[in-house]
C-alpha cells in the first residue's frame, strides 16, 4: 500500500545506483533495474525489501514537475523533480542580468514553484540592485536579502525554504554553492553521503544531489543551473510566465492576442507604461522570438 512513511525521494545517484531518504529510515542505497535508468534527483519512489545493504525500487511515483537543462550539444536533460520552490539569486556583482531573471521566471511558473529571489552578497553596494527589483516584489515575488560571506541573514533564507524543495537558480557567480555551503554547514544537515563500499568505481553519472536538513528543508545542489531550458514551443503559453500580462490578459480586446505589436492591444499598452514593464514586456518578445 502506498502511504507517506513508505514513500523515500531520491538524493542521489551514480550511474544504477543511489541513495533515498525518508522520515523513517533515514538513507537507504539503492539498485535500479534497467528499465529505471530515466530515475531523476527528486523523483518519489517505493522500495522493495533490502537485498544485502541495497533496495530495488518497487514503484516510481509521477513527478508533479521536471526542471531541464539543456546541455551544449542541444540535447535535453532532467536535473531535478519535484521542485516546489525556485530561489532565483542574483547579487551586485556580477551585475544582474535581468534577461536571465526573467527567463528563470518563466521556468519556473511553467513548472508551477514557488517563486522566491535572493540578493546574495549584501555586503557589496546593493542598492540600485534592490531598487530595481522592487517592481519584481509588486508582482508578488518575495525579495530576501543575505550575504554568504558575511554570514548575514540566515534566518530570513532559512524561513523561506522551510517545507520546501528547493532550487537555487542564477548566473554564474552569484553566489549559489557559496549560499549551500553557507546552508549545510550547520549541524542541521544530514548526512547523506554512499558508504565507500558502495561509491566504489561507480560512473557519476550526474552530479546533482538533494540535501535533507531539519525543519523540512530540501535543498537541490546542481552545477551550471544558467543554461535551464523553457521547454515551451507554443507561443501562447509564453505569457503564463509574465504575471502581469497572464493577470491582465482578459482585458485585452483580441482574442488569441500575443500582446507584442497588435494595434489598440490594452495588454502591450499597459505594459510600455514604466521602465520595468517595459523592460520585461522586451524580454517577453525576445523569448518568443525564439519560438519558431
Ligand atoms: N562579497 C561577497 N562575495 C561572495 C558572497 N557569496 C559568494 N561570494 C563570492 O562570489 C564568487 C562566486 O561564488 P560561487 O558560490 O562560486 O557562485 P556560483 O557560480 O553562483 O556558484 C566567489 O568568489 C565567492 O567567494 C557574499 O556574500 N559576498
Ligand atoms: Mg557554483
Ligand atoms: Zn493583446
Amino acid at each position: 500500500m502506498t502511504t507517506a512513511n513508505n514513500i523515500s525521494i531520491v538524493t542521489e545517484l551514480y550511474g544504477n545506483r543511489g541513495l533515498c531518504w525518508n522520515p523513517l529510515n533515514g538513507f537507504q542505497s539503492f539498485i535500479l533495474i534497467q528499465k529505471q535508468s530515466n530515475l531523476v534527483i527528486g523523483d518519489r519512489v517505493i522500495c522493495n525489501e533490502l537485498i544485502s545493504d541495497e533496495c530495488t525500487i518497487d514503484k516510481v511515483l509521477d513527478a508533479d514537475n521536471s526542471l531541464k537543462k539543456m546541455s551544449g550539444n542541444g540535447s535535453i536533460q532532467n536535473i531535478a523533480n519535484n521542485v516546489t520552490n525556485a530561489i532565483i539569486v542574483v547579487s551586485p556583482q556580477p551585475k544582474a542580468n535581468l534577461f536571465l531573471l526573467d527567463k528563470l521566471i518563466l521556468i519556473a511558473e511553467m513548472n508551477e514553484c514557488k517563486i522566491n529571489i535572493v540578493i546574495n552578497k549584501s555586503d557589496l553596494e546593493h542598492y540600485s540592485l534592490k531598487k530595481e527589483l522592487i517592481y519584481y516584489e509588486s508582482l508578488g515575488y518575495p525579495v530576501t536579502i543575505v550575504s554568504a560571506i558575511k554570514d548575514a541573514n540566515k534566518a530570513d533564507l532559512l524561513s523561506i525554504l522551510k517545507n520546501e524543495t528547493s532550487l537555487l537558480l542564477g548566473q554564474s557567480g552569484v553566489g549559489k554553492s557559496t549560499l549551500i555551503n553557507w546552508l549545510i554547514q550547520e549541524e542541521t544537515i544530514k548526512t547523506n553521503t554512499l558508504s565507500e563500499k558502495n561509491k566504489r568505481g561507480r560512473h557519476t553519472t550526474t552530479t546533482t544531489k538533494l540535501h535533507i536538513l531539519n525543519d523540512g528543508i530540501y535543498l537541490f545542489d546542481t552545477p551550471g543551473m544558467e543554461n535551464l531550458h523553457p521547454d515551451v514551443t507554443n507561443k501562447h503559453l509564453i505569457q503564463n510566465g509574465f504575471r502581469e500580462i497572464d493577470t491582465k490578459r482578459n482585458e485585452c480586446k483580441y482574442r488569441d492576442c500575443l500582446h507584442i505589436s497588435e494595434p489598440k492591444c490594452s495588454v502591450k499598452d499597459m505594459m510600455l507604461l514604466d521602465e520595468s514593464s517595459k523592460r520585461r514586456h522586451k524580454h517577453y518578445m525576445k523569448i518568443i522570438e525564439t519560438i519558431s
